[in-house]
């Protein structure tokens, strides 16, 4: 059901959009609605994101079976930032790169596991337009308690000009066409957007498909409620102490499960503020740019919320490196505000 359900809106069959019907409707039929408003589009857009939906659906049932497969765990490796691999998280990442890997419109993958993004069909690279980069298992280390996990991703067009496919992948968040996250919770939701506000899906595993529930994901205002990793907090710059201090005056909660998608799929149904600060174990902050920061970021800016860097628009932020961390401070905007004025101070 969507939103607009409660308005009783009389729709033609003439005007059948996400934001006017009642009844039924896929992540595969919104992709195509979608596409028929683009009488100039290829279908090459809908092809990737079907394969970040059958890519998601994969890994759900992955997720929900490893204990019973056998694949909890460490593999023993370390990817390239140093971080223990799961089994899942090389699961994952296989998957996405298996079912990006045959859609023609992409040039470019980029993964938070593999050290360079790899590049596809390199022979035609100048025909396919579009470069994906994706964190395969956001908060994977949270699999073996069977606390949610994630999926990321950020859909940009292939720049033809860059020398090498780093030079392709390395462009400021608000050069993003779509961007959304996969949550492998209870139920497996699927957010996303393409610039035109913020979709829900609810996967319904009976019939395997992803389900339209919200077309329109506004983030609430006036929830108190902050969502950080309070025990590094000695380590914090004095600005989100601060701010941290005037909340234990204010009656706010915590919440936080350590899975970013997790964290921020609550703060955008909710409201109230998630914030990854610089630490002194990781003085850029330890979220990464181009895999977590800018999706999250656009997707929190298109359900009206607002998303920084410090004092920096997140989607601002010059990338300079593919597996550069940042800082963030995300959620509903006067919440957002509010943090900005403590570090200003
Ligand atoms: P991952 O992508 O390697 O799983 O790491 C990112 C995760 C985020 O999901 C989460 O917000 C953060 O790390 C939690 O870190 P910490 O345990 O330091 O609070
Ligand atoms: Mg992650």
């Amino acid at each position: 059901m969507t939103k607009s359900s409660t308005k009783k809106k009389d729709t033609s069959p003439a005007d059948v959009s996400p934001a006017s019907v009642d009844h039924l409707m896929s992540l595969q039929s919104h992709l195509l609605l979608e596409e028929a408003k683009h009488p100039e589009a290829t279908g090459q857009f809908t092809w990737i994101l079907s394969a970040l939906s059958l890519s998601a659906k994969y890994i759900a049932a992955r997720c929900r079976m490893a204990r019973l497969e056998a694949v909890l765990g460490e593999v023993g490796n370390e990817n390239v930032q140093g971080e223990k691999q799961q089994k899942l998280d090389v699961i994952a990442n296989d998957t996405l790169l298996r079912a990006l890997g045959t859609r023609h419109g992409v040039a470019i993958v980029a993964s938070e596991e593999d050290d360079k993004p790899a590049i596809l069909h390199t022979e035609t690279a100048g025909e396919r337009p579009y470069v994906v980069l994706f964190d395969p298992l956001d908060g994977s280390s949270n699999l073996d308690t069977g606390s949610a996990v994630g999926t990321i991703f950020s859909v940009l067009q292939h720049d033809r000009r860059a020398k090498d496919a780093e030079g392709s992948v390395l462009q400021h968040g608000t050069q993003q066409v779509a961007a959304g996250y996969i949550l492998y919770g209870p139920a497996t939701v699927f957010v996303l957007t393409t610039g035109n506000g913020v979709q829900m899906f609810v996967l319904d595993p009976s019939i395997g498909s992803f389900l339209l529930v919200d077309s329109d994901v506004r983030i609430p205002d006036g929830h108190k409620s902050y969502s950080v990793n309070e025990a590094y907090s000695a380590s914090f710059p004095e600005g989100y102490r601060n701010y941290l201090a005037w909340a234990h005056n204010n009656g706010y909660s915590a919440r936080y499960v350590g899975t970013m998608v997790a964290d921020v799929h609550r703060v955008l149904l909710k409201g109230g503020v998630f914030m990854y600060p610089p630490t002194d174990k990781a003085p850029s902050g330890k979220l990464r740019l181009m895999y977590e920061a800018n999706p999250m970021a656009m997707i929190i800016e298109q359900a009206g919320g607002k998303a920084y860097s410090g004092t920096i628009r997140t989607m601002e932020v010059e990338p300079e490196a593919i597996h550069q961390r940042t800082s963030v401070v995300l959620g509903t905007a006067s919440e957002v505000d509010r943090v900005l004025s403590y570090l200003k101070d």
